[in-house]
């Protein structure tokens, strides 16, 4: 986002900073929640704007993993810090695992499943392989909490969420429940 700042009377332009802003988080049961992203294939400016953006909308969500898929963007990116200080940011740019080894169970939530948790089981360890944000190809061997998380972002870029490993009972309650919210939520506003 773009914010003007001044007029600059030597070249008789406006000038512009950017400025960080929050996007809206789509929530399940969202059908564009389920849209494939395809990959990015240049790294520049404006997709670092992106990547700022989602950073700063997942620290203000409390959240920890956020795939642009749930901003509504429809590229293969994530970002991901899960420190307790929020001080150890992760941006995978066309993230593919390479190897799994071990399971894990995690009590999943996700920013577009708000208010659930549910117990999912996932690979321990991963090697994945993406590229960072200045667009330099790594592996990174992840373990634990981020190897589940970047799992379950992978996932979100494929059009998958964590309520499709519950039962079909589980994810239809949780479906009603978010449906019920949203509708008294409409009701408040009008
Ligand atoms: C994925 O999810 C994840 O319901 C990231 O009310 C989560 O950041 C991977 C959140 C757990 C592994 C373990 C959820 C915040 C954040 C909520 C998130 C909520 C507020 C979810
Ligand atoms: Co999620």
């Amino acid at each position: 986002m773009f914010q003007r700042i001044d007029f600059d009377p030597k070249q008789s332009r406006l000038a512009y900073v950017q400025i960080m802003a929050k996007l809206k988080i789509l929530e399940f049961p969202d059908p564009r929640l389920r849209t494939k992203a395809t990959p990015v294939d240049v790294v520049d400016d404006k997709l670092r704007a992106l990547v700022d953006d989602m950073f700063e909308t997942m620290y203000a969500a409390s959240g920890i993993g956020l795939a642009a898929t749930q901003v509504d963007v429809h590229k293969r990116l994530l970002v991901a810090d899960v420190s307790a200080d929020n001080d150890d940011p992760y941006v995978l740019i066309n993230p593919e695992i390479l190897e799994k080894e071990g399971t894990i169970v995690t009590d999943e939530g996700c920013l577009s499943v708000p208010g659930f948790y549910e117990e999912v089981e996932r690979a321990e360890h991963i090697k994945v392989r993406f590229l960072e944000r200045d667009g330099t190809e790594v592996k990174l061997e992840a373990t634990g909490l981020l190897a589940v998380c970047i799992q379950h972002e992978v996932d979100h870029l494929d059009g998958k969420l964590f309520v499709d490993y519950l039962s079909e009972a589980k994810r239809q309650r949780i479906r009603k429940k978010l449906l019920k919210e949203r509708r008294q939520q409409a009701a408040v506003i009008a």
